[in-house]
C-alpha cells in the first residue's frame, strides 16, 4: 500500500516537472484556447437554455406541434401567424411549458392553417399579467410577453404541409 502511494506520489512530481520544462509560452497558448472553448461552450449552454425545436408539418388535425422546448421559466409556447418578413403576427394557438426541457408541446390552432402557411413558435414567459397560469398575452403586449436569449425571441418558424 505505502509503497503504491509512494510510486504515484513520484509519477505526480514527474508530470509536474515535465509540464513547467515544456516551457511558459505554450502553457499561455493552451490556457487562452481554453478559456475560449470554454466560454462557446457557456454561451452555448445558454442557447440551449431558450430554444424551440419544429419542423414542417401538417397542420390538418387543427394542432401544431413544436418536437422540443426548453425554457428558463414557467409559460407559454405561443403560436404566430408569420410571412415571408419573419415578424411575428396574430397569435392562433398557444400550450403552457414547465421550466426546463418540454418534448412535442402541441397547440390548438384557433383558426384553420393552410398547407404553405407559416407560423412561428416562440417562446413566452408569465410574467406581468394578472393572472399566474392564465394566457394573457395579445399581440405587443407586456403580459406573459416573450422571453429573449442575448436580445433575440426565441422561436421556430415552421410551414404547414
Ligand atoms: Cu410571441
Amino acid at each position: 500500500m505505502n509503497k503504491r502511494v509512494k510510486t504515484s506520489a513520484f509519477l505526480a512530481s514527474a508530470l509536474v516537472a515535465g509540464a513547467f520544462i515544456a516551457g511558459p509560452a505554450m502553457a499561455d497558448d493552451h490556457g487562452k484556447m481554453d478559456d475560449m472553448a470554454k466560454g462557446s461552450m457557456e454561451k452555448m449552454g445558454k442557447m440551449h437554455d431558450l430554444a424551440v425545436w419544429g419542423s414542417d408539418q401538417s397542420m390538418a388535425d387543427g394542432t401544431v406541434t413544436a418536437k422540443k422546448v426548453n425554457t428558463t421559466q414557467n409559460g407559454w409556447l405561443v403560436v404566430h401567424r408569420t410571412a415571408d418578413g419573419m415578424k411575428p403576427g396574430p397569435v392562433v394557438g398557444y400550450a403552457p411549458l414547465k421550466k426546463g426541457s418540454n418534448m412535442d408541446v402541441a397547440a390548438i390552432l384557433t383558426e384553420q392553417v393552410k398547407a404553405g402557411d407559416k407560423l412561428m413558435l416562440m417562446v413566452h414567459g408569465e410574467d406581468g399579467g394578472m393572472k399566474t397560469g392564465a394566457f394573457e398575452y395579445t399581440l405587443g403586449a407586456k403580459e406573459d410577453g416573450p422571453l429573449k436569449a442575448d436580445g433575440k425571441l426565441v422561436m421556430a418558424v415552421v410551414t404547414a404541409k
